[in-house]
């Protein structure tokens, strides 16, 4: 048993310090500079950024980008998005520019700025949706004038050092590359141009990096064993212990208490696991070929409401999905071959927002899921789910020897457990 639960942490571990993500192998957020023409002192240059992850969408406040020049560049003048600081332009007289720092941290506009100042796919307070659930929705760009550079592709340089926020670390980004140049098609889709000179970013997430702790974790229940597992104590670090609020706490009722923060600094209900999130995952019935889940996610966070939310979970029944009640689906097959994973998230003006905390804080589904009769079980923990992210980040999982498990069936858990875990071994080398 004592390796089953340091296997488990094992794992646990190694997925956290990774900035490979197994459920989503190809994810990562290209960020690409087309040259469009050049100037007497510099270029102009589209700059669009896309986000390739299936479920990992960046938040409000928004991605902030930021780089180093590797000359004396200066920003003339940005459409779309615009530099946090100006930096010393003293050297400049008559025609000031935009930005003259070295490193400049550019941002998206927010909604509603006027029609001179837009740009296609900009102005959305820097919230840029994932490719799984809204493709269209996962560009941003901007168009930006850049003075004292390189007026050919032979002397220009690129800039280095790209950092992206979004809205909190947990990005890191490589080096600019020389790519094709972008071709576009006009607008009548008879010509086609083409960028001067294009290069690309990669930027790549790593959880480990965005934080300590997880932000979520998961509880479970069964219609075959009145034991509900909790979420694991502390699941989520215990530090905000002091400050967290009690739900019946009269504080609640002050004006205020739900305004976010600058620095997004959560407001915690009382909880044993201090997560800002919990999903619990509900075993609800038992048909002769089908088997049906409840899913409920619920927010204890007074000042965060969660736009676009996604929930992604593993499980390998997830390839017979028949019917899912009030989310919208998604299968994710991250490896041919393996159809185990998929991801949930709200619909369109229904239950897309997670309000924040309090009666409102929750949105909940069920999912008729047919049983393939090869390895349906209700033993040894098999209904319940292997991985579960909310909003791309990796919810903590109970310990396996705490699930709800039929009756008379004790070593059968443990013993699939451990199975389980040297079958995920197994396939984490095969990766590797
Ligand atoms: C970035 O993601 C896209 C889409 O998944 C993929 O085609 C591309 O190879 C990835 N780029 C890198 C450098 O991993
Ligand atoms: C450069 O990035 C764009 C997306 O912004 C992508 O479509 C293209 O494939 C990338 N090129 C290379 C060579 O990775
Ligand atoms: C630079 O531009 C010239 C002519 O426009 C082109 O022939 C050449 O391949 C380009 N070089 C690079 C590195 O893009
Ligand atoms: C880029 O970052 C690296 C490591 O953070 C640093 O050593 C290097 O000096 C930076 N380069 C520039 C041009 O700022
Ligand atoms: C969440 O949204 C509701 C309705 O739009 C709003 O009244 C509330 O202030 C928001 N809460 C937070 C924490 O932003
Ligand atoms: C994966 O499973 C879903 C049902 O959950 C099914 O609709 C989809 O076709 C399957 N995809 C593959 C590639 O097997
Ligand atoms: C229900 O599950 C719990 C936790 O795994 C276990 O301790 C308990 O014995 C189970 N109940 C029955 C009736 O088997
Ligand atoms: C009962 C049933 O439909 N089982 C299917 C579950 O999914 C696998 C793989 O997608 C199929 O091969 C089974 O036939």
């Amino acid at each position: 048993m004592r390796f089953v639960i340091s296997g488990f942490f094992f794992i646990m571990m190694f997925s956290y310090a990774a900035a490979y993500d197994p459920l989503d192998p190809n994810g990562n957020i290209t960020i690409k500079w087309d040259i469009m023409s050049w100037t007497p002192d510099g270029y102009v240059a589209v700059v669009t950024m896309n986000n390739f992850q299936m479920y990992r969408h960046i938040i409000s406040p928004g991605w902030s980008l930021g780089w180093t020049w590797a000359k004396k560049e200066v920003i003339w003048s940005m459409v779309g998005a615009q530099a946090t600081e100006q930096g010393d332009c003293s050297k400049f007289k008559g025609n000031v520019p935009h930005c003259c720092k070295r490193t400049p941290t550019v941002v998206d506009l927010l909604p509603g700025v006027p029609y001179n100042q837009q740009f296609s796919n900009c102005c959305k307070g820097g919230v840029v949706s994932s490719w799984g659930q809204d493709p269209t929705s996962s560009v941003s760009a901007f168009q930006v004038s850049v003075g004292l550079a390189g007026t050919s592709n032979k002397t220009v340089k690129l800039p280095k050092n790209f950092t992206l926020l979004g809205p909190g670390p947990g990005y890191t980004c490589g080096p600019a590359k020389v790519v094709p140049s972008t071709t576009f098609l006009t607008p009548d889709r008879r010509r086609k141009t083409q960028a001067l000179m294009t290069w690309n970013v990669t930027c790549t997430y790593s959880q480990f990096l965005a934080r300590k702790n997880p932000s979520c974790c998961v509880s479970f229940s069964s219609f075959y064993n009145e034991t509900i597992t909790p979420c694991p104590t502390c699941a989520c670090g215990c530090q905000n212990k002091k400050n967290c609020v009690q739900s019946d706490s009269k504080l609640l009722s002050m004006v205020g208490i739900n305004t976010p923060r600058k620095d997004n600094s959560p407001l915690l209900q009382c909880t044993r696991h201090m997560c800002p999130i919990r999903v619990h995952w509900h075993v609800k019935l038992n048909y002769k070929d089908y088997w049906r889940v409840k899913i409920a996610v619920t927010n204890f966070n007074y000042r965060m409401n969660y736009t676009l939310w996604t929930l992604v979970a593993q499980h390998p029944n997830l390839n017979n999905v028949t019917q899912v009640f009030s989310f919208d689906y998604k299968p994710l097959v991250p490896y041919e071959s393996i159809n185990d994973t998929g991801m949930f998230y709200g619909m369109k003006f229904y239950n897309d927002l997670l309000m924040e905390a309090g009666p409102f804080g929750n949105v909940q589904s069920e999912v008729l899921l047919q049983k393939d009769k090869n390895t349906f079980t209700f033993k040894q923990g098999w209904a319940f789910p292997r991985k579960v992210y909310f909003n791309g980040d990796e919810c903590m999982l109970p310990p396996p020897d705490t699930y709800p498990y039929l009756p008379n069936s004790a070593h059968d858990n443990l013993f699939s457990f451990s199975t389980w875990i040297s079958l995920v071994l197994l396939l984490l080398t095969a990766i590797w």
